[in-house]
This record gives structure tokens, C-alpha cells and sequence, in this order.
């Protein structure tokens, strides 16, 4: 990857910056000061970034990496990271303020305030070691966005144990391998899920992937659909138990014991795109300071003013690092919705966010490109003047939604923030700083004050402004995933090996510098495709197919091809406005075609471009390009146990076939 793609000019295309407004700038959280004083001293500035949370024990050390690959972080030190995110807000007087707005998918609400969320927690910690659950044990959680979900973890936290939070919409397969590998003691779930306007099963899945299960001593099954569902949860007498009966019998007193800045806080299984899910483990000390940093930093957070809204779930690390962990440790007031973006209508999301003056709301590409389908008459009826700060996470973000979402989305000019990082990685890596930097549309931009970030060739040499390559991590940070549970191996094989003699973490991403030296993201490397001997990258092609007006969504693949190696496939979504017969018509697909040709250069024009009704993607809205390959090279689709909602591969494949 070290030449220089033609096709970085045509992200390029997009050559507008938007510098900070004044008045942004004046009140921010970050300031350009920070950058200097990470640099003076690495470790002074993240001790500092530690004193934003409460200790019971100081720590003697900043950083031991003498184990390396193997991180300690605030060495010595002790905490509880439950006490930090819920007890310490109550104790400073804020046990009045809402710390959860939630919505329910049918419309039910409920607001808990932080002195609320205290008593919940401490009960269910009180609960859960009345099961013998102690510190070190693991406790698996699959439940969708209820309240419960968050005070499960909290509570798993409070009293040591691990949370293993599995996806909602994940198969019971995917939920079994997950509970097997981390040997969980506890499960928790719900009797069933609203999920566009219907109820659901949850325990019934659970109840087929426990079978046999040899760790299992207790589920533990949260009431939310009820009467609503057809036919009752089923029961195993003696294992199973009602979160109500279980948990509102308990004291709402529990003291929160201190643990070492290393105890293991959770483990999160990855989405999985390639090869079997690895189970990344988090600590406490250094996680928390990370997560609670970057929440201040980048969301420019104002406790007691703000109301913040990340629309993750919380199966994906952003639902643990960016709703429960970062925000409740800078006593945030949020909104957690329960549902779909389009039920009972499209506007849901901006109704919620005009009900409480969402000020900060923080989403994904896929999203944000689901919502330009629809169109931009909807979140204009709604409004949306108190939102100031708008994020983005999961892929990288095509300038074309970019500046949809800074223009419909964010009244032209809230700062919008593309935060990259990873499972692994715990919390934000690289992004711009709101009221700080200029942004520019499709680009991370910069490591964070006190992380870097660097992409190099093969060599593990850096590139210059203009080259491309590999993005690495070559020093430690707090929020580092310490192992992948139970195969210390792997985890040095799968990040470490790569540039070993260098000790650079390699991230699996393919990234460029411009000519400002502002990092570009450019998808995994493995996806990079090869036509006649270009590189070439999925990221690349996707922008330029969604800058054609026709386009909502794009995926492409690199397929085995005779003549050049690989051709390139391509899927799309086409927009709610366009003729969707007009627009899959011969003459349309021609078109597109020449679009990508004309954007890119004609080695990057897709061979086949296929009309399709969805992608699919995993729980965090990245598109399993892996079984796009399939359908590519008229394979059998392969496992599709991760995909949140596995019946979207059958809706591609008949759809495909009718047409022939
Ligand atoms: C937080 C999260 C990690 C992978 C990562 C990269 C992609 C995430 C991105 C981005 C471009 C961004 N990714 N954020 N690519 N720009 N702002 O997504 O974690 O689910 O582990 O995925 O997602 O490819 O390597 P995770």
C-alpha cells in the first residue's frame, strides 16, 4: 500500500474545512494547550487525566510496561468504578438529576436520577452476591436497551465481577460460544424484546443456547414484554429467577469495595467480521480515566447542562465506553432509547431528541446514511436547535454523509466529530477536538492529546503527507484491551507480530496522510482490493458510488477475476426519492459505473453493480463484506451468526435471483 491511489484525490474532492465558531471555541472543554502539555510529559498528563476520578488508594506508578505486550496502568492504585460512575454524583448533591432519560420502543418512559440509579445498582449488587457471584466471576448480559441492562453492569462492576454484555439480536449460537469461552456463571436477559412494534422472544433464545451448558448456575430474567408476548417465557424451575423478585427484595445498602487499577472489569466479544470471536479484556483504572477523558473532551461535555444521546447498543463497545462507562463518570444526563430509528415512524429520532433538548448526539455512518435515504423533509419537521456537538463512530464516514449530517442534521454548524477506534482499543484514538480543530469531512484527523497514531509501510517506516499504509499505535494507552480472554497467544499474534521489532500495536486498518498530514481512514486491510495489480480501497469506491444522487448506501467487494485478479462487485442502496426502476435500470447501473470511473479513475470502476434492498451488517452497522464475497463469487453464504438480523442475506439472495 505504499503508492499513492489516485482515489484519495477523489475523497478529496470534498475540500472544504470547517474551523471552529468562535463562540464554540470560547466555551470549550478542550483547548489547543492540551496537545503541548501531553507531548512536555506523557505520563504527568494522563496522572492528571486520573485525578478526574475517585481513589481510594493512590497509585505509585503511571505506567508498567515493562510486561509488554501487557499493560499496567495507575500501578498500585484502587478504585471502584461503579462508586465513580453513580455514588460520588449522589455524595457532591447531584442525586436529583436524571441520569437516564429512558424511551421505550412502545412509548412507555422513565426518568432515574442518580440517587435512583444508587439504589438500583446497590441492589443488584446486593443480589447478585446473594447468588455467590464474587469478584472474578463472569456474569454474561443479553438484554436489549432497558435500564436493566445498564444497572446490570453497573452492579457486575460495584462488586468485581466481569460483565460479558452479548448482542441482543445475536443467535443463540453466537450466545452459547460466548458463554462458554468466558465460563459464565450468571446470565441475564429479558422475556422478550420490542423490536419494530413487536414483541419478540429473548429467554426462549437463551433457553436453546443454555442447553447443557456446563457453567451456568443461574438466569436471571428481566420482565419487559410480558402479556405482549405469544405464549410465556419458558422456565427452568430452580435455575431460573425474576430480576423483580430477586432484586427489589434486596437492600438498597451495599458498599462498594475498592479494586486494584488492573482488576478486570469486562470482557466484549468482537463483532466477529473474520475468524472466531476474540474476547477482549478490560481493566478498571486506566479504562475509566480513558473513557471519561475522551467523553469530556471530544463531546465537549458540561455536566448539569448538557443532554447527551450516543445511539449505540450496549453489545458494542460503544454502548460500554460511551452510555455507561465515560458518560456516567461525568455524571451525564442521557437519553437511552429502546427501539428501531423507524418505528412507528422515521422522525423518532428527532422527536426524542427536540422532547429533551438533546444537545450532543452521537451515532454511526450506517445510520446517518439510513436517515439521507429517507430524506431530509423528515428531521425538518422536527427541532433540532439544542444539538451543538454531533458524532460519529464504526466505519469511516463518506463526506457526502458528512456534510448531510453537518447541514440537516446539525443547522450547519455544530462541530461533528469522527471518533475512530476499536473494541480493543476501549475508548477514542483519533478524532478531532470540537472547538478546537478545523474539521474536515471524511477524516479522523489526529491522534488524541496523549495517544499516538501513525500510519507506516511495510517497513514499519512512516509515509509522508500524501502516502498511505498501515495505522499503528506505537505507545501505550490507559484504555489498551489487556489480552484476549483465555489466549495470551492470539492476542500477541493477531496485534503485536506484525511490527514486532518495532512493538507497534497494528490496528488491521489501511489509513493515509494528506498533504496537512490529517489521517484518513480507509477500512480494514483485508478488505483492500487488488484489480490488475492497484490497490485499491472498499472505503474509496463507497464514497463515490454514495456522491452519485441515486446512491443511499454502498458495499463493494473484490471478486475473483480471470483477467485482473480481482474485479470489483458492488451492492447499493438507492435513495427514498429515486425511481427505483429508473435507477436499477441498465442504463442507470451504466451510469453509476461511469460515476466511479469519472470520481476515481477507470481501474477502480465496479465489473457488476447489484440493486439490493439491505446490507448486512453486524451490530454496529459495519458491513460484512465477507458475505457479500460470497454472494460475489456464487458461493454459499457463510456463518452469519453475527449479523444483526440474519434474515437480511436471504432478502439480498432472492432478490438477486428474481432479477436473473
Ligand atoms: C468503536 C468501534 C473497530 C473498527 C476499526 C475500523 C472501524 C471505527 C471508525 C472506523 C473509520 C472511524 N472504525 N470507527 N473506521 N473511521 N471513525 O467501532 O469498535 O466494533 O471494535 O470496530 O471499526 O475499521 O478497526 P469495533
Amino acid at each position: 500500500m505504499t503508492e499513492q491511489s489516485p482515489a484519495l484525490d477523489n475523497l478529496l474532492k470534498e475540500s472544504r474545512t470547517f474551523p471552529p465558531g468562535e463562540e464554540f471555541a470560547a466555551q470549550a472543554n478542550a483547548t489547543a494547550e492540551l496537545r503541548a502539555e501531553a507531548d512536555a510529559d506523557r505520563d504527568a498528563f494522563w496522572a492528571k487525566q486520573a485525578e478526574r476520578l475517585h481513589w481510594d488508594t493512590k497509585w505509585s506508578q503511571v505506567l508498567d510496561w515493562s510486561g509488554a505486550p501487557f499493560a499496567k496502568w495507575f500501578v498500585g492504585g484502587k478504585l471502584n468504578v461503579a462508586y465513580n460512575c453513580v455514588d460520588r454524583h449522589v455524595e457532591s448533591g447531584h442525586g436529583d438529576q436524571v441520569a437516564i432519560h429512558w424511551v421505550g420502543e412502545p412509548g412507555d418512559t422513565r426518568d432515574i436520577t442518580y440517587a435512583q440509579l444508587k439504589d438500583e445498582v446497590s441492589k443488584a449488587a446486593n443480589a447478585f452476591a446473594s447468588l455467590g457471584v464474587k469478584a472474578g466471576d463472569v456474569v454474561a448480559i443479553q438484554l436489549q436497551m432497558i435500564p436493566e441492562a445498564i444497572i446490570a453492569m453497573l452492579a457486575c462492576a460495584r462488586i468485581g465481577a466481569l460483565h460479558n454484555v452479548v448482542f441482543g439480536g445475536f443467535s443463540p449460537t453466537a450466545l452459547r460460544a460466548r458463554v462458554d469461552d468466558a465460563a459464565a456463571k450468571i446470565v441475564i436477559t429479558s422475556d422478550g424484546q420490542y423490536r419494530r412494534g413487536k414483541a419478540a422472544p429473548m429467554k426462549a433464545n437463551v433457553d436453546e443456547a443454555l442447553e447443557g451448558a456446563k457453567t451456568v448456575e443461574k438466569v436471571i430474567v428481566v420482565r419487559r414484554t410480558g402479556s405482549d408476548l405469544e405464549g410465556d417465557a419458558p422456565w427452568t424451575e430452580g435455575r431460573d429467577l425474576w430480576w423483580h423478585d430477586l432484586v427489589d427484595a434486596q437492600s438498597a445498602e451495599h458498599r462498594p469495595e475498592a479494586f486494584d487499577s488492573e482488576h478486570p472489569l469486562f470482557i466484549l466479544y468482537t463483532s466477529g467480521t473474520t475468524g472466531k470471536p476474540k474476547g477482549i479484556l478490560h481493566t478498571s483504572g486506566g479504562y475509566l480515566t480513558q473513557a471519561a477523558y475522551t467523553h469530556h473532551n471530544v463531546f465537549d461535555h458540561k455536566a448539569g447542562e448538557d443532554v447527551y444521546w450516543c445511539t449505540a447498543d450496549i453489545g458494542w463497545v460503544t454502548g460500554h465506553s460511551y452510555i455507561v462507562y465515560g458518560p456516567l463518570a461525568n455524571r451525564v444526563t442521557q437519553v437511552v432509547y429502546e427501539g428501531t430509528p423507524n418505528t412507528p415512524h422515521e422522525g423518532r429520532h428527532w422527536e426524542i431528541v427536540q422532547k429533551y433538548g438533546v444537545s450532543i448526539y452521537y451515532t454511526a455512518p450506517t445510520l446517518i446514511r439510513t436517515f439521507m435515504k429517507w430524506g431530509k423533509e423528515i428531521p425538518e419537521k422536527y427541532d433540532l436547535s439544542t444539538l451543538r456537538v454531533l458524532g460519529s463512530v464504526g466505519e469511516p464516514i463518506n463526506p457526502e454523509a458528512w456534510i448531510w449530517y453537518r447541514e440537516n442534521i446539525g443547522a450547519g454548524k455544530a462541530p461533528i466529530v469522527d471518533t475512530w477506534w476499536q473494541t480493543e482499543t476501549g475508548a477514542i484514538m483519533i478524532s478531532p477536538l470540537p472547538g478546537v480543530t478545523s474539521t474536515k469531512p471524511g477524516s479522523a484527523q489526529r491522534a488524541l492529546p496523549g495517544i499516538s497514531a501513525k500510519v507506516v509501510d511495510d517497513q514499519a517506516q512512516e509515509v509522508g503527507n500524501g502516502g498511505g499504509g498501515y495505522l499503528v499505535l506505537d505507545k501505550p494507552w490507559p484504555s489498551m484491551l489487556r489480552g484476549i480472554w483465555g489466549d495470551d497467544e492470539r492476542f500477541k499474534e493477531t496485534y503485536w507480530s506484525r511490527f514486532a521489532d518495532q512493538g507497534f500495536y497494528f490496528a488491521g486498518d489501511g489509513a493515509k496522510y494528506d498533504d496537512d498530514g490529517d489521517i484518513w481512514l480507509l477500512g480494514r486491510v483485508d478488505d483492500v482490493m487488488n484489480v490488475s495489480g492497484h490497490r485499491i480501497s472498499t472505503t474509496e469506491v463507497e464514497s463515490a458510488l454514495v456522491s452519485h444522487p441515486t446512491v443511499a448506501e454502498a458495499a463493494v467487494v473484490g471478486a475473483s477475476d480471470a483477467t485482473t485478479g480481482q474485479g470489483i462487485v458492488a451492492f447499493v442502496i438507492l435513495r427514498g426519492n429515486a425511481d427505483k426502476d429508473a435507477a436499477s435500470g441498465e442504463e442507470a447501473v451504466q451510469a453509476l459505473r461511469d460515476h466511479v470511473a469519472k470520481e476515481i479513475g477507470p481501474i477502480a470502476k465496479p465489473r457488476q453493480i447489484m440493486v439490493v434492498p439491505e446490507l448486512p451488517k453486524t451490530r454496529s452497522g459495519k458491513i460484512m463484506r465477507r458475505l457479500l464475497r460470497d454472494v460475489a463469487e456464487n458461493r454459499e453464504v457463510g456463518d452469519v451468526t453475527t449479523l444483526a438480523d440474519s434474515s437480511v442475506m436471504d432478502l439480498i439472495s432472492s432478490g438477486l435471483n428474481s432479477d436473473k
